[in-house]
């Protein structure tokens, strides 16, 4: 049976683990979640996923939530090849978890709280975007985004001189960023972090999935 994925391609973390699915080339079914019905609030979804939420993974045997585990486990099943998560030294792969947690710790909360202020709340909560904690996780990205211009300068992805999942993690929040709010340009002062975006949002598996991710 193929694997399916509940969910729905708008959504950030369902899209993170469809960019996986496509750079490996694994067939996969996805299977969408009626969210203004509220079918991820309700049983039988709940048993795919206890917390409520999207997306939800099915392998044969195998029901797994959490995007950022299920591309560990596409990885680990189908790309053991793919260098994805760079399994040929421990030190090499600690690079790879390193940059994945500081997009878990450190990036996400940021981005994805502007992103969810700026276009979830208008949009699909009929509700009024709050300017003063958008413009209080915009000074905490500010922060981040210095880092990783600081990293890029110095290496070409984030985990070295190879594309891996530390950088694919980062994609869906940046693709709303970058095309749906109106602080597109603090990037302009990140040249590292602009060129790196450029080659991680061209590679032809993420522009099939971002073509259609809208949240308007
Ligand atoms: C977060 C899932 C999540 O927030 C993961 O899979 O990475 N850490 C988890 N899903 C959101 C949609 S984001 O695209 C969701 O289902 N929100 C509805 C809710 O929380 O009620």
């Amino acid at each position: 049976m193929a694997i399916r994925v509940f969910g729905f391609p708008s959504s950030t973390c369902t899209s993170r683990v469809l960019f996986v699915l496509e750079e490996l080339g694994v067939e996969y079914e996805l299977i969408p979640v009626n969210f203004a019905a509220g079918e991820h609030k309700q049983h039988p979804y709940l048993e795919r996923n206890p917390f409520g939420q999207i997306p939800a993974f099915q392998d044969g045997d195998l029901a797994l939530f959490e995007s950022r585990a299920i591309t560990r486990y596409l990885v680990r099943k189908y790309g053991k090849d793919s260098g994805l998560l760079k399994k040929t030294t421990p030190e090499a792969a600690a690079a790879v978890d390193q940059w994945m947690e500081v997009e878990t710790a450190q990036f996400d909360p940021a981005i994805s709280t502007i992103v969810f202020q700026i276009l979830v709340v208008p949009f699909f909560l009929g509700g009024t975007t709050d300017e003063k904690v958008v413009e209080a996780q915009l000074a905490k990205l500010g922060k981040v985004l210095d880092v990783y211009e600081a990293r890029l300068s110095k290496s070409k992805y984030l985990a070295g001189e190879s594309y891996t999942l530390a950088d694919l993690h980062h994609i869906p929040c940046i693709h709303y960023f970058l095309t749906a709010t109106p602080h597109a340009s603090v990037f302009d002062s990140l040249p590292h972090v602009k060129a790196w975006w450029e080659a991680i949002s061209s590679r032809p598996a993420i522009a099939k999935i971002t073509a259609g991710m809208s949240l308007k």
